[in-house]
């Protein structure tokens, strides 16, 4: 395909060919479609200048389209990630999703915004939603689980995120050859999403793009290979950037101040479940989940294992 790494050397003296391009999302587990909804460049280049303007959405961006994604706050979502546009470059290409060397953290962002298919991603305010860093035991960091995951970067989608449309910035930081200033390599992409439910949140800890990360920053520079496994010896990562948004105890969001007790233990009566519910096209049930299992509005309708949903 035409959009080789073969002038990644020159550009920027490194050998490192296993870069990537993020080009489209799941919610739920439901593939939203290739370039759908997604603002892709035309090559697979890393951004290695944290002041980059193309640090909020990736510069040359080739492929746009006006779709704009429905996520329900609580959603299980995944960002996909793949060697070039379309995934591999050739067949058994081991680079795809990206380069097995290319560790470090992955993180997404929203920035509040009026039109998620038109809004310019310059100048806008961006709160963290979720990260993925380094498990110390093993060794393994967010991009190890994305390579697992088939290029797949899942995160919960906070519920108390309030309802509307957000620019979502997906990050992909390799640390491979961090170990000098300006030798962190930044991918990033964004997509369109409108977020339904009944949250109320539009983040705090707001960082700009460029902006929020500073070159020197100690988790932008530094040697994850001192030792035989990457897991910088062994010590904690901070993963760059504010704190991923909490949501308060309980997942749904408003006005419920005070804890009651668990109604868990006795099976939902969904038609008669008073107030204590989730919220149209919240979660109400799935493997592991601990939260509400009954609907204020709307049915519980089970979408797969892990994830049931308020629907009207
Ligand atoms: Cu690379």
């Amino acid at each position: 395909m035409k959009f080789s790494s073969v002038l990644a050397p020159l550009a920027f003296g490194s050998v490192a060919y296993g870069h990537c391009i993020f080009q489209k999302v799941s919610v739920n587990g439901v593939d939203q479609g290739q370039l759908k909804g997604v603002r892709a460049p035309g090559n697979n280049n890393p951004i290695q200048n944290v002041n980059d303007g193309g640090m909020a959405c990736n510069n040359n961006l080739q492929y746009t389209d006006s779709t704009v994604i429905s996520v329900p706050a609580g959603a299980r979502v995944g960002a996909w990630w793949g060697h070039v546009i379309g995934g591999a470059q050739m067949p058994n290409d081991p680079d795809h999703p990206i380069a097995s060397s290319h560790k470090g953290p992955v993180s997404v962002y929203l920035a509040k915004v009026d039109n998620a298919a038109s809004a310019s991603p310059s100048g806008l305010r961006w709160f963290k939603v979720a990260e993925d860093g380094l498990t110390n035991s093993n060794g393994q960091w967010g991009v190890d689980r994305m390579i697992q995951s088939g290029g797949w970067q899942y995160f919960d989608m906070p519920s108390c995120v309030a309802p509307g449309q957000y620019l979502m910035r997906i990050e992909l930081l390799a640390l491979h050859s961090a170990y000098s200033q300006g030798g962190a390599q930044f991918y990033v992409g964004c997509a369109q999403i409108n977020v339904q439910g009944s949250g109320s949140s539009t983040g705090n800890d707001l960082v700009s793009f460029p902006g929020a990360y500073s070159s020197n920053d100690p988790s932008i520079v530094i040697n994850i290979y001192q030792g035989t496994v990457p897991n910088n010896q062994g010590r904690p990562y901070k993963v760059p950037g504010p704190a991923p948004l909490q949501c308060p105890a309980g997942g749904n969001p408003p006005a419920q101040t005070t804890t009651t007790a668990p109604t868990q233990t006795q099976a939902p009566s969904q038609p008669s479940a008073p107030a204590n519910g989730a919220a149209l096209y919240g979660q109400c049930g799935g493997s592991g989940w601990t939260g509400p299992t009954a609907c204020v509005e709307g049915t519980c309708k089970a979408i797969n294992d892990w994830y049931s949903q308020c629907t009207p």
